[in-house]
């Protein structure tokens, strides 16, 4: 932060810098992973930040959570257990038990500091840990994954970006372990970067899903504080013939209005339509 301003400088988007005005810091220390930072901006709200790079703001954080939690609820008949990795803020929990038919959400965040401090400063989101239906777990996602075979109906990988503690939430072995955790039937979301800066991150999470599931989509929301302003998700079910980009289970348009910000029916499929220089390199994958 320098004259009031965080830059969001990182060398993953080279050259440009997402730039929010500060207006207060009310959180700043370092975890056992990681840097934490929360602050109060000018117009964005209250804004989380680890290792530099912004992890969501108040006021748009709904576009990421919704898209990245309904697509995958909404591709399977009847999910009753769902998995969050990651997520530690709370925000995808929030909207996975909007679904009645879920019964159980558990979720596995590597760092404890995150959901300390959102239980703190990110009340609307953290609303998500506290709910009954769901279970909470401190520790890496991978290794969790190992003790789970054949056990929910969809998993979302809501994780930062790869340089850091989630690395290996973007390699092949990963894509294996959350094929083994599904029940047949079962759907993935993973958070997969954007069209603008990662083709090859993009790229290379393909080809290592397309080794484990044999039915792999990239679908992706609008976000103006994420790098670019886009970011995506690979999307992926153990059913070969199921078309993710069409929803299995609708809610009424006067339910979604009241349920949702972002997400609608038709937005779910409007998200699998890419422009042709992502396109090209999502089917050449
Ligand atoms: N919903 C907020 C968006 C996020 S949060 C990413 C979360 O992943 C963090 O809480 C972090 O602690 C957690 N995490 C990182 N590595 C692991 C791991 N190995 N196992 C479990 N959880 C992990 C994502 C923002 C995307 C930013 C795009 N630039």
């Amino acid at each position: 932060i320098k004259d009031g301003w965080f830059r969001e400088i990182n060398h993953m988007w080279p050259g440009q810098a997402m730039s929010l005005q500060v207006k207060k810091v009310l959180y700043a220390g370092k975890s056992k992973f990681q840097d934490v930072l929360v602050f109060e901006s000018e117009t964005y709200g209250r804004v989380l930040v680890l290792d530099g790079a912004i992890q969501c703001t108040e006021r748009d954080e709904f576009s990421y959570q919704e898209m990245i939690a309904h697509i995958a609820l909404n591709s399977h008949p009847n999910p009753k257990k769902v998995l969050v990795i990651g997520g530690g803020d709370g925000g995808v929990l929030r909207e996975v038990v909007k679904h009645d038919c879920v019964e159980e959400a558990v979720l596995c965040d590597i760092d404890e500091d995150v959901l300390k401090v959102s239980k703190q400063y990110l009340p609307e989101m953290a609303e998500g840990l506290s709910h009954p239906k769901v279970k909470v777990h401190i520790g890496d996602g991978f290794q969790f994954l190992k003790d789970y075979k054949n056990t929910f109906d969809a998993i979302v990988t809501d994780s930062s970006d790869p340089d850091g503690p989630a690395e290996a939430l973007f390699q092949k072995p990963y894509f294996e372990l959350l094929a083994d955790a599904l029940r047949e039937g079962g759907v993935i979301t993973t958070q997969a970067e954007c069209i603008w800066l990662h083709l090859g991150v993009i790229g290379d999470v393909l080809k290592s899903v397309k080794t484990a599931f044999p039915n792999v989509r990239y679908a992706y929301t609008t976000i103006p504080t994420y790098p670019s302003g886009q970011i995506g998700f690979v999307v992926a079910s153990k059913n070969a013939s199921t078309d993710l980009s069409k929803p299995v289970r609708k809610w009424t348009p006067e339910q979604e209005k009241k349920l949702c910000k972002y997400y609608n029916s038709d937005i779910h499929s409007a998200s699998f339509v890419l422009p042709n220089f992502a396109r090209e390199v999502v089917e050449k994958s």
